[in-house]
């Protein structure tokens, strides 16, 4: 069939339902437009709902628009991973999930519309674990919100996994920072490298912004939990933060990735408050002055504690904090760049990009031993001999690569960083392999 918008196809085939669900529109009261085109809405968890609708449709009934699917309890649903094809299981992350929801409310997030965190059957959970693991699948990834929310589930599947560890065996987890159960914590000691991801979401550490989100978060805990990850630990820590809560300023914002960069875990990823459909931060929106750009992801354009040019400079840091922290392809000239004041640094860092690069994002591995050279050196002022020494020692690791050729920055390469990047998003909208690296 042709690929079509649509619109356009329904124009042709009038008789099709259109069904829409999934947390984007589980919530009428903040519906989208494109609600009013569909036939039928499912709101909530849909395993028992969108079959219903789908039974009722197909024996000439006439369902209402609005299907409530609401709450499930995941024990009493069919475990789906048996679905999961070679293709699926060679190629792709396996998401799998031992539980649903999340009882605690931040409010910017839409699990804390969740009563509470639902588990499944843990037996029969295991048991499609093993099937998988006998398929051949080696990358994990679990959805469940808090990982570390059930201490005796959490040290079953840790357990599970660790009696069965093979070469290229990858668990991905998301915890809560400020709960870690002693038996957890010495069962993920026990991983080797590269096996275990945690996704820990710190989010801030600013009190007032806490309370104002109805997030709880002990910060003595969190610090020491993160601490000791990090130092008794294989597992790659990657930690976020969100910039733009209520009650937030730059420099406080600030503060927090100073803290976080201290702890030194592998990656730090920033991220922009955004408005998700039916999160309660909505409350918020007069009081804080929370201007969110109506398209999706609905990122924070400006709040009475950040101004549109301050969350700016916060994306391009963002961005080029992706580049050059979080790749750990710059382990010297990362620490030339954060000195003793990393985000003061980065912000720095950030506006010599925009200045003299013009942007901060695609810009190919080998500009950006340029740029980062250029930005060290013209805009945060270190000796010239440093900041090469570091970035040669940061060029012999990337394999293959012969003797580093810095080039100064100007207009004229900023012009040919805008024609890769041009030139990509040709390559990529033509389907082929982009080529930047
Ligand atoms: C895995 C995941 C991702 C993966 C997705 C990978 C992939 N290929 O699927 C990655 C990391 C890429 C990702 C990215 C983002 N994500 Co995400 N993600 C999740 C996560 C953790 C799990 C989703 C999942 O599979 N759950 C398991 C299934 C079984 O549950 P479910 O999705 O709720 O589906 C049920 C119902 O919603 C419904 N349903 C779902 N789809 C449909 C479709 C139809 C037709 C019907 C009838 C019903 C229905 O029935 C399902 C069964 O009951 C959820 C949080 C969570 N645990 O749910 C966030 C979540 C979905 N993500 C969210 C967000 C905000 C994002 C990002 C925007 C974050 C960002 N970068 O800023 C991006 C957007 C990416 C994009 N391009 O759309 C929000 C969703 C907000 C929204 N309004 O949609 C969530 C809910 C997190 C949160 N707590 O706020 N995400
Ligand atoms: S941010 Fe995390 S802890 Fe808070 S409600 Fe969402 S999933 Fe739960």
């Amino acid at each position: 069939m042709p690929v079509v918008r649509g619109g356009v196809l329904l124009e042709f085939l009038p008789a099709v339902r259109v069904v829409l669900g999934g947390p984007e529109v589980s919530f009428p009261a903040d519906w989208p437009d494109v609600c009013a085109r569909a036939d039928h809405v499912v709101t909530g968890q849909a395993d028992h709902a969108f079959a219903e609708l789908c039974r009722s449709i197909l024996a000439g009934g006439v369902p209402r628009k609005l299907v409530t699917g609401g709450e499930l309890d995941p024990r009493t649903l069919a475990l789906p991973y048996d679905l999961y094809d070679h293709h699926d299981l060679a190629h792709r992350l396996t998401y799998v999930e031992a539980s649903h929801g999340c009882p605690f409310k931040c409010e910017f997030c839409l699990s804390s519309l969740d009563t509470t965190a639902r588990p499944v059957d843990l037996d029969r959970f295991l048991n499609q674990m093993q099937g998988l693991l006998d398929r051949g699948a080696l990358q994990f990834k679990f959805v469940d919100r808090t990982f570390n929310l059930a201490p005796a589930t959490a040290v079953r599947i840790l357990r599970f996994f660790l009696d069965r560890l093979r070469p290229e065996l990858h668990l991905h987890f998301e915890l809560v920072p400020d709960r870690l159960p002693d038996e957890v914590a010495e069962l993920l000691a026990q991983f080797p490298p590269a096996t275990v991801q945690l996704e820990i979401g710190v989010q801030t550490f600013d009190a007032a912004a806490q309370a104002r989100i109805s997030r709880k978060q002990d910060e003595g805990k969190t610090l020491a939990n993160l601490r000791w990850l990090r130092h008794n630990t294989r597992a790659h820590l990657h930690v976020d933060l969100i910039a733009g809560l209520p009650e937030q300023d730059l420099n406080s914002f600030g503060r927090g990735f100073d803290r976080l960069v201290a702890l030194d875990p592998q990656e730090i990823q920033l991220g922009i408050l955004k408005r998700l459909r039916g999160a309660p931060i909505a409350r918020h929106v007069q009081a804080f002055g929370l201007r969110f750009n109506p398209e999706p992801p609905y990122e924070l354009l400006a709040s009475h504690d950040l101004s549109c040019p301050e969350l700016q400079r916060v994306g391009r840091v963002a961005r080029l904090w992706d580049l050059v922290g979080n790749s750990g392809r710059f382990p010297n000239a990362r620490k030339l760049l954060l000195g003793q004041t990393p985000f003061a640094r980065m912000l720095a860092f950030a506006d010599w990009v925009a200045e003299h690069v013009g942007q901060a994002y695609a810009i190919a591995r080998e500009r950006l031993f340029s740029v980062v050279f250029g930005a060290l050196t013209a805009g945060l002022g270190v000796d010239e001999t440093h900041a090469r020494a570091a970035l040669e020692r940061d060029y012999a690791l990337v394999p293959g690569k012969g003797a580093l050729r810095l080039v100064a920055l100007g207009r004229a390469q900023a012009s040919e960083a805008a024609a890769t990047t041009h030139r990509a998003r040709q390559v990529r909208a033509a389907g082929a392999a982009d080529p930047l690296p």
